[in-house]
C-alpha cells in the first residue's frame, strides 16, 4: 500500500514542506496551515494504523489550531476512547511526520507496525477514522490530504472537507461510535437538549441575558442547535463574533482570559447579564461580567478555575444529598499549577474537597480524573469537563430506581457532560443549569473567592529543553541553581508562589507568579524573568 500512497499528490507535497522537526506538543502538530499538507497526509495514515491496531475501533483526526491565529492550522488525533491520542503513540506521530523522504517514511512506518504488532499485509485490516475541521480557510485541503492518507493505509473515512465540527463534537462522536450507540451530530444535540431541558425547566433562570462571543469560529455554527432549552427557560441569548470577523482576533476565550478585556462587538454587561467566550474550535470557554467598551481593566473574569469551583460546589451538595446509604463516593478536583491559589484554597478549605495537581495539558488532567468516581477538571484557561465513572453511574441508576431525586439529578447532569474532553457547548449548558439550581446564582458565583494577584510572563531562551521540572511542573530539577534563585525570590515576597516551565506549544519558557498584591506579583515575575533570560 505504501508505494501506492506515495504516488498521491498529498504525499508529493510532503517532500516540499520544510523539514523543521515538529513535536506533537500538548495538542497535536501546529504551524502555518499552508505547510501542513504532508503532515495531514501522514497523520491520516497514522490514525488509520491506530484504528487497525485497535482491532477496528474508530479513531479521529481533527484539523484545527484552536485559539491560534487564522493562518495557523493543526492536526490532532483522537484515540479510540474519544480522548487525546495515547501518549505512547505521540512519538510514532513525531517519527512519521519528521521522516525526511519516502524511504525514511516507509522505514518509520514499518518500525511502528512492528512495535505495535500491526499487520497491514494480512487480509483483515479494517479501520475507521472520523474526520472534522474548523472554519480555517486552509482546513479543506488538509482534510483532503488526511483522507488520502487514511485510505492509503486501508481504513474507511467518515467525514469530508465539509465536516465542520467543534473539536469536542468529534471526540464525542469517536467515543459514541465505539460505544455502539447513537453517534451522529444530531444525537449529540438531542442528548444535550433533552438533559438540559429537564435541568432548566421549572427553575428560575439565573441569567436574564447571555451574550456568547463565538470567536468567529465553528462554535457559532453549532451553538444554535443547543439553545432551545436555554431560551425556553427564560434566558435571552445573543451571539456575537459569529464569523463576520477574523477568527480569534480581538475575541475568543484566549483573548478574554489573557487580556481581561471585553471581546470585540460585546458591550459592558450589568446585573443579571452574563458573557461567555468560546475559543476557535469551541473546546474552551470562559465567562465574564462587567467590563467597559474603552477596554478598561474592570472585567470580572470567571475563568476555568471559577467554573471548576462552581461545578464542584454543586456536585458536593448533590453527593451529600445522596446520603450515607448510598455509600462512599471518591470525589476529586483536578487542576494544574496555573490554577489561581485562591481557587485551590476554596476547593480544599472552603469545600473540603480533594485537589490533585497535574502537569499542563488536558491529557494529564483527564488521566488523573479517571481515578475517581466523580471528578471535575479544568485548566485556568477554560478547558475542562467532569467525569462520572461507569460504576458510579451504575450506582446512581440503582439509587434513582429506588427513588433518589439526587441520583436522578446527577444522572441528568451526566447527560449534559461531554465525557471525552472539555466542551464549550456542554460547559455553557452545565453552568447555566447549575446557576439556576444554586441559591444566589450569578452573584454568589462571582463572590466565591477573590483571585490572588498573579502575573504570567513568557521568555525566549536558547534551549528551553534544558529546564526539567517535577511535582506537577511546580519545581525545576534542572537548572538547580535557577530553582534556588526562584526559592529566594519567593521567600522575599508575601503570600507568594512561583514556578518556571517550558511551554509545550510554543518555543518559550513560561513564568508564573502569585503574591499578596499585584505589584508584588509583577515584581516577582520580572525578577524571575531576569534570572531565566
Ligand atoms: P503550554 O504552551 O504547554 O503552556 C498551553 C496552555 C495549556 C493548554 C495548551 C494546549 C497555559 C499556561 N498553557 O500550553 O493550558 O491549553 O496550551 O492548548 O495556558
Ligand atoms: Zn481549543
Amino acid at each position: 500500500f505504501f508505494r501506492e500512497a506515495m504516488a498521491s499528490p498529498a504525499a508529493a507535497e510532503t517532500e516540499r514542506e520544510s523539514r523543521r522537526r515538529l513535536s506533537y506538543g500538548t495538542a497535536g502538530f501546529r504551524r502555518k496551515g499552508s505547510k501542513l499538507i504532508g503532515v495531514a497526509f501522514r497523520c491520516g495514515m497514522l490514525a488509520a494504523v491506530r484504528s487497525i491496531a485497535l482491532q477496528g475501533r474508530a479513531t479521529g483526526l481533527v484539523v484545527t489550531a484552536s485559539h491560534n491565529p487564522v493562518e495557523d492550522n493543526g492536526v490532532k488525533l483522537v484515540d479510540g476512547d474519544g480522548g487525546m491520542l495515547h501518549m505512547s503513540w505521540e512519538k510514532h506521530a513525531e517519527a512519521i511526520v519528521s521522516a525526511q523522504n519516502a524511504v525514511d517514511l516507509e522505514q518509520a512506518l514499518l518500525r511502528i507496525l512492528a512495535k505495535e504488532e500491526v499487520n497491514l499485509m494480512g487480509g483483515e485490516r479494517a479501520g475507521t477514522v472520523l474526520l472534522a475541521l474548523d472554519t480555517r480557510p486552509t482546513g479543506p485541503r488538509l482534510v483532503s490530504a488526511a483522507m488520502a492518507g487514511i485510505r492509503a493505509a486501508g481504513a474507511a473515512v467518515v467525514g469530508s472537507e465539509d465536516t465542520l465540527r467543534t473539536t469536542p463534537q468529534l471526540h464525542w462522536q469517536v467515543l459514541a461510535t465505539n460505544a455502539g450507540g447513537p453517534c451522529e451530530e444530531k444525537d449529540y444535540y438531542d442528548k444535550l437538549n433533552r438533559a438540559c431541558s429537564s435541568l432548566l425547566l421549572g427553575q428560575d433562570a439565573a441569567v436574564s441575558s447571555l451574550v456568547v462571543d463565538c470567536a468567529n469560529g465553528v462554535g457559532a455554527l453549532k451553538l444554535p442547535s443547543v439553545l432551545p432549552a436555554v431560551t425556553a427557560s427564560g434566558t435571552a441569548v445573543t451571539l456575537a463574533n459569529t464569523g463576520g470577523g477574523t477568527l480569534n482576533s480581538l475575541c475568543g476565550a484566549d483573548f478574554v482570559q489573557k487580556e481581561r478585556r471585553l471581546p470585540m462587538c460585546v458591550g459592558a454587561l450589568a446585573g443579571g447579564q452574563l458573557g461567555a467566550s468560546f475559543d476557535g474550535d469551541a473546546d474552551r470557554i470562559v465567562f465574564f461580567v462587567g467590563g467597559s467598551e474603552s477596554g478598561g481593566s474592570d472585567l470580572d473574569l470567571l475563568d476555568g478555575d471559577k467554573i471548576l469551583c462552581l461545578l464542584a460546589g454543586h456536585l458536593k451538595r448533590c453527593v451529600e444529598g445522596l446520603g450515607g446509604s448510598f455509600g462512599p463516593v471518591a470525589f476529586g478536583c483536578i487542576q494544574t499549577a496555573y490554577a489561581n491559589g485562591s481557587s485551590t484554597r476554596y476547593l480544599e478549605q472552603g469545600l473540603g474537597l480533594e485537589v490533585v495537581k497535574t502537569k499542563t495539558g488536558v491529557k494529564h488532567l483527564h488521566a488523573a480524573a479517571l481515578a475517581f468516581d466523580l471528578s471535575v477538571y479544568f485548566e485556568a484557561n477554560g478547558h475542562g469537563t467532569m467525569l462520572f465513572s461507569p460504576d458510579f453511574l451504575r450506582r446512581l441508576r440503582e439509587a434513582k430506581g429506588s427513588g433518589s431525586e439526587w441520583a436522578g439529578h446527577l444522572l441528568e447532569i451526566s447527560n449534559v457532560v461531554n465525557p471525552a474532553i472539555g466542551d464549550a457547548l456542554s460547559v455553557l449548558l452545565l453552568v447555566l443549569a447549575v446557576l439556576s439550581h444554586e441559591a444566589g446564582g450569578l452573584d454568589t458565583w462571582r463572590g466565591l473567592y477573590a483571585d490572588a494577584p498573579s502575573r504570567m510572563l513568557k521568555c525566549v531562551v536558547p534551549d528551553r529543553s534544558a529546564i526539567k521540572t517535577t511535582n506537577a511542573e511546580q519545581r525545576m530539577t534542572q537548572p538547580a541553581a535557577l530553582q534556588a534563585k526562584v526559592d529566594d525570590l519567593v521567600a522575599g515576597a508575601e503570600l507568594a508562589r512561583a514556578f518556571v516551565r517550558p511551554s509545550g506549544t510554543e518555543d518559550v519558557v513560561r513564568i508564573y507568579a502569585e503574591a499578596r498584591t499585584q505589584e508584588q506579583a509583577d515584581q516577582l515575575a520580572t525578577s524571575i524573568e531576569r534570572e531565566v533570560a
